[in-house]
């Protein structure tokens, strides 16, 4: 990022971003610094809502995640905007629809993000906040690594030697470290001790753990014999055994936190990429398909914010959010200025009851991963109010759900309300005749993350 860039984009504040800010803190200017808090994101990998027990999974006990929505608020109307990881890592990391600058699948992974977009790691280093990572990047080419879009630390991998047996495993070894740990548990462990350092600086810290993506099946045996006895698919067991490892180091880093003496002063988020992958064991419940597919349990997540004292306790909030949210709530605490071509909406009013109404009424998916056309990984999707219009690139119609009475998909309304049909379809196409044309499929790897084990630092790549 060219630093003269990161000013010249910071200077065109709106006086949008303005009002929010001070909406957010009751006050005409800058936050003083003592009350500008911690950021924490963590962002679970193939995430399905119904994997998590607070939201409604009976069979996967997760009891720090749980807490967290118990001390903070839990959103049933959340949404990412992919049915699969890059695309939604990047709109997380710029705040914006990454269709806006071509991206639309996987398939366009690799591409560079722009350099005149500051991610949220950059925009929050230049607030003052000391930024670490903790995780998977995926983001942009191979040269804009997490070091070099604004994280002053990464927590490196490390990758069990070619001669291991374990590499045997299908896909493997994705979670085992070469010392034998299990990499979720090490993430748990690495974020705490992130905490403990800065804590007495302002961070920000994001955790993008592998969990619970595939394999699932290297989930060491001790977490699978906490998985109830009444689950008895065996996919579902493996699955439940990684989310556990993901809720113990939820709780690591929130007993950090706390230990810290900064828990007023810390703004947590929890959500996930996309949907979960249903062949893995995931479940989606109440919701239709998983990861990708084109029905609403690609895109549906759990979503919880807390902060102790500042947000209410206990709280369920229905208004229609989105992954986008996170960099505009983040700058705005922050108290800094949001990019003006950034598409979220700072949350904070909406959570403390300053303002009402919908964050968003209208959200927009066109996924493009087009050579598994027939699988239907070509996907355009509209929420508007309680309709979803949703149509494959095989479709030669839309088909219409009223998602509220319907969460399931079962009932296609299009012929019953042509005039809605027409209405989000205008709104689809409106939306994107404003984007340019996709890039073209590269299918790269996306930002490399620091091998080797222990934190990488820009002078110790
Ligand atoms: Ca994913």
């Amino acid at each position: 990022m060219k630093e003269n860039k990161t000013r010249r984009e910071f200077l065109v504040m709106t006086a949008g971003a303005m009002l929010a800010s001070r909406a957010a803190f009751g006050m005409g200017g800058r936050r003083p610094e003592k009350t500008r808090p911690n950021i924490v994101v963590l962002f679970i990998d193939d995430l399905g809502y119904g994997d998590v027990g607070i939201y409604g999974a009976k069979d996967v006990p997760t009891p720090n995640i749980d807490k967290l929505a118990a001390e903070g608020t839990k959103f049933t109307n959340a949404y990412t905007i992919c049915p699969v990881c890059s695309p939604s890592r990047t709109a997380l990391m710029l705040g914006m629809y990454p269709q806006k600058f071509g991206m639309n699948g996987n398939n366009h992974r690799g591409h560079p993000i722009p350099e005149d977009h500051p991610t949220l790691a950059e925009t929050l280093r230049d607030a003052g906040y000391f930024t670490g990572m903790v995780g998977r990047w995926d983001v942009g080419s191979i040269e804009q690594g997490p070091l070099e879009r604004g994280f002053m630390e990464v927590a490196r991998r490390s990758t069990l030697s070619s001669d291991d047996p374990r590499r045997a495993l299908p896909n493997g070894p994705t979670y085992m470290q070469q010392d034998g740990a299990y990499w979720t548990e090490q993430q748990g462990k690495e974020m705490a001790d992130f905490v403990t350092r800065h804590k007495d600086e302002k961070f920000f810290l994001y955790f993008a753990p592998l969990a619970i993506h595939y394999p699932v099946e290297e989930v060491p045996q001790k977490y699978i014999d906490r998985v109830p006895e009444s689950v008895t698919d065996k996919q579902r067991r493996y699955l439940s055994a990684a989310m556990i490892a993901v809720d113990d180091a939820v709780g690591e880093v929130m007993r950090a936190i706390k230990e810290s003496g900064i828990d007023e002063n810390t703004l947590v988020f929890f959500t996930g990429d996309n949907g979960g992958k249903e062949s893995e064991g995931s479940k989606n419940t109440p919701y239709r398909g998983g990861k990708v597919t084109p029905w609403e349990g690609a895109v549906r997540e759990p979503f919880i914010v807390r902060w102790k004292d500042t947000l209410p306790a206990g709280r369920v909030y229905d208004g229609m959010t989105s992954t986008l949210d996170i960099y505009a709530t983040s700058a705005a605490v922050a108290a800094t200025a949001l990019p003006v071509r950034c598409d979220g909406v700072n949350l904070m009013p909406y959570l403390n009851g300053t303002k009402t109404g919908q964050p968003h009424d209208t959200l927009y998916w066109r996924w493009l991963d087009g050579k598994n056309i027939e699988a239907g990984h070509n996907v355009h999707a509209v929420r508007h109010g309680k309709w979803r219009l949703m149509r494959q690139e095989t479709d030669t119609k839309w088909r219409l759900f009223d998602i509220e009475a319907d969460p399931g998909e079962t009932t296609n309304l299009a012929d019953k309300y042509p005039d809605v049909v027409e209405k989000l379809s205008k709104m689809y196409k409106e939306w994107t005749g404003r984007l340019p044309e996709p890039l073209p499929y590269l299918r790269g790897p996306g930002g490399r993350c620091p091998g080797g084990k222990g934190w990488a630092t820009p002078n110790n790549p």
